[in-house]
């Protein structure tokens, strides 16, 4: 008896472990970095993979860019529209125009419905667009 519940503790904090691990992130730009409009965005995923939008396997789904934004409750569906930017060919990137001024980033990772998988699987950051190449 006294196994089995040690085991089952056990298999417990491996499963918060493995979701723990699941996490997007911004691999360009850095938090509060200052760029040049257009700007390279480059986003990152860990422990679920990509799938086209309509592929509705669990664990799979597709980046949402928001900007001044914040992340979605799980199972909200992403809105489409110009500061919510769905990648739902699978796209790890992106070139973002914007005119110069503060912004947040918040990148959602969302299922193949646009329903997001919550504030554990999005991440958020701040940049200063401070000119437009010519
Ligand atoms: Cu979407």
């Amino acid at each position: 008896m006294k196994i089995t519940a040690l085991l089952s503790t056990l298999a417990l904090s491996f499963a918060s472990h493995a979701f723990a691990s699941e996490q997007v992130l911004f691999l360009e730009p850095a938090d509060g970095q200052e760029v040049s409009s257009p700007f390279k965005v480059r986003f990152g995923l860990e422990g679920m993979k990509i799938a086209p939008l309509g592929d509705m396997t669990p664990g799979t789904g597709h980046h949402h860019l928001i900007i001044n934004g914040k992340a979605l409750t799980k199972g909200e569906s992403v809105p489409v529209n110009e500061t919510n930017l769905h990648f739902g060919k699978g796209q790890t990137e992106t070139e973002l125009k914007l005119p110069p001024g503060d912004y947040t980033l918040t990148l959602q990772f969302g299922n193949g419905a646009h329903q997001s998988y919550g504030p554990e699987m999005s991440r958020t950051i701040k940049v200063r667009v401070i000119g437009t190449l010519k």
